[in-house]
């Protein structure tokens, strides 16, 4: 019978269910998981800036959401000092680029849905998702600054959310298209994170419940279709 070993598994430290935050594997896969989340805060800065060029009457507003996205990702990187780990954040370039690179070319092409799609619905579910399923198990530092944190990403998701439901007539199906191009690319990134994730007492299934929770009602209150929805999920599936 194939047996586990031991290093294999997540460390436990005591009784309470949560992590040994000072074990060496922790603080490895923490140094990838934390470089994921700092530099995608930095990336959502830069991408609302970016926004903001396209939709100069939101300008200021999106300033305000990118600004948001700046402190996250102050708070992120002290989570990492406080734990004595440093950030790898060559990997979490590496990460992130499939993504960021679609994302370049739908600004340089004006295409306002999709660079909404790909940042205020998509990277703001994902963060949704994983910092709900990070929160129980983070340490006492971690922790307060996530819960800080998830909050704000509701704001970001919203705002997407109302500009894409105004605007649903003429985007539909340039969103059908970013979608078909992008939910692959986060399914992929998720399939990346899963093994550092589960060091970190994080599971993959909820994960990914979350995620499809958080992005199923954001298509909903922007105004999709339940049979549109399943159609957009599948193409996660296929892509
Ligand atoms: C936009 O506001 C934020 C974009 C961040 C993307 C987050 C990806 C999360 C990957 C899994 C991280 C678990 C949480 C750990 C926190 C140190
Ligand atoms: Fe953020
Ligand atoms: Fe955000």
């Amino acid at each position: 019978m194939a047996t586990l070993e031991a290093t294999d598994l997540p460390t436990e430290s005591g009784s309470t269910g949560l992590p040994d935050f000072t074990s060496a594997s922790y603080k490895d896969a923490y140094s990838r998981i934390n470089a994921i989340v700092i530099e995608g805060e930095q990336e959502a800065h830069d991408n609302y800036m970016s926004i903001g060029t396209l939709l100069p009457d939101q300008a200021d507003e999106l300033t305000k959401l990118a600004r948001m996205e700046l402190k996250h990702m102050k708070g992120f990187t002290a989570c990492a000092n406080n734990l004595g780990v440093e950030a790898d954040m060559a990997f979490a370039k590496e990460f992130f680029a499939p993504l960021h690179d679609n994302f370049k070319n739908a600004l340089a092409a004006g295409k306002v849905p999709t660079c909404l799609l790909i940042q205020a619905l998509l990277i703001e579910a994902f963060a949704i998702s994983a910092y709900h399923i990070y929160i129980p198990v983070a340490d006492p530092f971690a922790r307060k600054i996530t819960e800080g944190v998830v909050k704000d990403e509701y704001t970001h998701l919203n705002y997407g959310e109302v500009w894409l439901k105004a605007n649903l007539e003429s985007c539909r199906e340039e969103l059908e298209q970013a979608n078909r191009d992008n939910l692959p690319l986060i399914r992929r990134m998720l399939d990346q994170v899963a093994s550092d994730a589960a060091v970190l007492h994080m599971d993959k299934e909820d994960l990914i419940e979350d995620f499809l929770i958080a992005y199923q009602e954001a298509l909903t209150e922007i105004g999709f279709s339940t049979r549109e929805i399943a159609r957009m999920a599948a193409a996660a599936l296929v892509g």
